[in-house]
């Protein structure tokens, strides 16, 4: 049945000539005909793996990893993606590397406050005895959340904090923390298509510590997704918040997915390396009414999303601003990529004004 659904899939995408993704160009038939019938230890398979994009045509990347061992299995195509996406010759990605944290060159990205909104830091990890969510089943997600909680309780200082399963949590609440830019909802059809929604809410929740600076997701795309944020353009502060906080998580009893050249692993190929996204809320009404504004942000390795996350849209002119490239450089690198990224966009608007 797989195979045949992998049969049917790969149709599907080959006949959507007016597609971009990645999937699409590194899909050939060769490699089609050499994966479609592996099966990771997991039990995933292609189809698992390229569900979303062929369902959804219009992806930018169209792939995820069933789990850790599809990089392995599906590497034919995976390899091509990744590099394709980090814009990297070999994978080679380095040890983890966030700097000397006493030592960081920058500090508040925008201290007349004019333009910044807020920042936000964020990593992904995986738990290395899991599949993701193609192929986890309920009874996984649950054990790996109750793992997961008890680690955090661990946490003190400024990152402790609670945790707040979606299970039982009121509508009403849910929706005041999406809009406030906290949490996660369910409304993403690129994740959906690749099986990211399966049981919900089980398993799923999030812990943030009391004014809401440190916050973790649990069982959102990745496993678990570390995040620090606050209101304004210090990025220095966030930044080194979250540094405090993998420390303190890594050696809490966890044990974070990681692979030789790929660094740590996430479910979708984008992720992969350091999994780091640095983000500004930024108000740039006019460079981006201009009509190179995609090309500004390409040559500087930024991307731009709209402010309720990937594929959404602006509003009012503030757009989130981040690192695209995560594997093949360090941590440290990939936020002064950022950092160097979000002073050009500034000194562009105000060269506009
Ligand atoms: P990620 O890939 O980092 O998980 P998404 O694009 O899905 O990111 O965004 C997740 C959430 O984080 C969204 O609610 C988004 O508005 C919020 N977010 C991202 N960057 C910032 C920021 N700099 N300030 C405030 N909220 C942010
Ligand atoms: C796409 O290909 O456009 C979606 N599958 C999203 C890709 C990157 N974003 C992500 O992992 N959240």
């Amino acid at each position: 049945m797989a195979d045949g659904e992998a049969e049917q899939l790969f149709k599907k995408l080959r006949d959507a000539t007016n597609s971009h993704s990645l999937l699409r160009k590194h899909l050939t038939a060769n490699i089609f005909t050499r994966l479609k019938c592996l099966k990771t230890k997991f039990g995933g398979t292609l189809a698992d793996c390229i569900r979303s994009g062929c369902e959804n045509t219009d992806s930018g990347v169209g792939v995820y990893a069933s789990d850790p061992e599809a990089y392995t299995t599906f590497a034919p195509l995976l390899d091509a993606v990744i590099k394709d996406y980090h814009k990297v010759d070999a994978l080679n990605h380095p040890n983890p590397d966030f700097g000397d944290t006493d030592k960081l060159q920058f500090g508040d990205l925008d201290p007349s406050g004019d333009m910044i909104v807020s920042t936000r830091v964020r990593v992904g990890r995986s738990h290395d005895s899991y599949g993701f969510p193609p192929v986890i089943s309920k009874e996984d997600r649950v054990d790996m959340e109750k793992k997961t909680v008890a680690a955090l309780a661990k946490l003190d200082g400024e990152l402790k904090g609670s945790y707040h399963p979606l299970t039982g949590m009121s509508k009403e609440t849910q929706t005041q923390l999406t809009e406030d830019h906290f949490l996660f909802n369910n409304s993403d059809r690129f994740l959906e298509a690749a099986g990211g929604y399966k049981d919900w809410p089980t398993g799923r929740g999030i812990y943030f510590n009391d004014n809401k600076t440190f916050l973790v997701w649990v069982n959102e795309e990745d496993h678990l997704r570390f995040i620090s944020m606050q209101k304004g353009g210090n990025l220095k502060e966030v930044y080194v918040r979250l540094v405090k906080a993998i420390r303190a998580l890594e050696t809490s009893g966890l044990s974070f997915a990681k692979r030789d050249g790929l660094g740590y692993l996430t479910f979708c190929p984008s992720n992969l390396g350091t999994t780091l996204r640095a983000s500004v809320h930024i108000k740039i009404p006019k460079l981006a009414a201009t009509p190179d504004f995609k090309a500004f942000c390409d040559k500087l390795n930024i991307q731009a999303r709209g402010i309720h996350g990937e594929h959404t849209e602006s509003v009012g002119g503030v757009y989130d601003i981040s690192n695209k490239r995560r594997l093949g450089l360090t941590e440290i690198q990939a936020i002064e990529e950022m950092r160097k990224g979000v002073e050009a966009v500034i000194a562009e608007e105000k060269k506009l004004a």
